[in-house]
């Protein structure tokens, strides 16, 4: 278990991310590393390559295997940093929202464009953060995250972007379970500033990461990842945790792991449920 000290907490919360090096010990990477190549094989229902027959590299991702896979609910527990969340957030709780798998093959040209999480969840409040685990290297060369310094802070939402989805005809994007996202994106109005062509203004901050580092980051920090220009695989595992202000918050175009109907929560309510959001950590 990784509880913070008073310096990573206060880190975390002027700049919306942390790092915490090697806290995840490299036994359980390893496990998790031979879990993903199983899900590379076999993906889950929200799993596959996002990469063209045609382009180099493959970018694979699946989510929302906890509830599918005994592997993946098993490391949601024993990654221990359900309490990293809650002592970053400064929460009595922590609930498990979704995990997600990120694999970059060397050549990878898809990038994760500047996002917060957010606009894409179906839940809102302000203690709800991510800890992204690399479970392989990753420098500037081999996509390592990037994040915009102390933008959890600015009281923004930005326009959420699909690159993925763009181009598909509609009945593809249905397929692809994001009902609704058309008109999800119109509801906001901010677009994302491309913040590395006003250096003055932001700061960005990268982190080069060796397996069983991990990054916790607030969701509504922006971050993005580049290519994958590197020579071996880039590999993470993201978990993504509820905290106590936390409350389900429905609306159409939101990720549809969990929709309206999968749980007994209404719209405002807070975080309980735990047979669709289980309670990982308790004070
Ligand atoms: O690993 C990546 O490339 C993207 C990770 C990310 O955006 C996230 O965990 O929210």
């Amino acid at each position: 278990m990784r509880v913070l000290n008073d310096v990573e907490i206060a880190t975390f919360r002027s700049d919306g991310v942390v790092c915490l090096p090697g806290a995840v010990d490299k036994a359980l990477v390893a496990e998790i590393l031979e879990s993903v190549d199983r899900l590379i094989e076999s993906p889950g229902r929200f799993g596959g390559s996002m990469t063209t027959q045609t382009a180099s590299g493959m970018f694979f991702q699946d989510r929302y295997l906890h509830p599918t896979h005994q592997d993946f609910h098993r490391y949601a527990r024993d990654c221990g940093l359900a309490i990293s969340a809650a002592t970053a957030t400064g929460s009595s709780k922590i609930h498990l929202y979704y995990d997600h798998v990120f694999v970059k093959e060397p050549g990878t040209q898809e990038q994760f464009v500047w996002h917060q999480d957010r606009p894409y969840w179906a839940v809102d409040g302000s203690q709800i953060c991510s800890t992204w685990l690399a479970l392989t290297d990753a420098n500037t060369q081999s996509s390592a995250l990037q994040f915009v310094r102390g933008s959890h802070l600015w009281d923004r939402t930005f326009k959420p972007e699909y690159p993925a989805l763009e181009g598909l005809p509609s009945a593809k994007v249905e397929q692809a379970l994001w009902k609704g996202v058309a008109e999800h994106i119109d509801s906001f109005e901010d677009e994302c500033p491309v913040f590395e062509d006003y250096p003055d203004l932001y700061e960005i901050l990268s982190f080069d990461v060796v397996p069983g580092d991990v990054l916790l980051f607030d969701f509504r920090t922006v971050h993005r990842s580049g290519p994958n220009d590197g020579s071996s695989r880039r590999a993470a595992i993201s978990w993504r945790w509820l905290g106590d202000d936390a409350y389900w918050d429905p609306k159409a175009g939101a990720d549809p792991i969990i929709r309206d109907e999968d749980t007994i929560l209404k719209a405002g309510d807070a975080i309980t449920d735990e047979d669709v959001f289980p309670l990982i950590h308790r004070a």
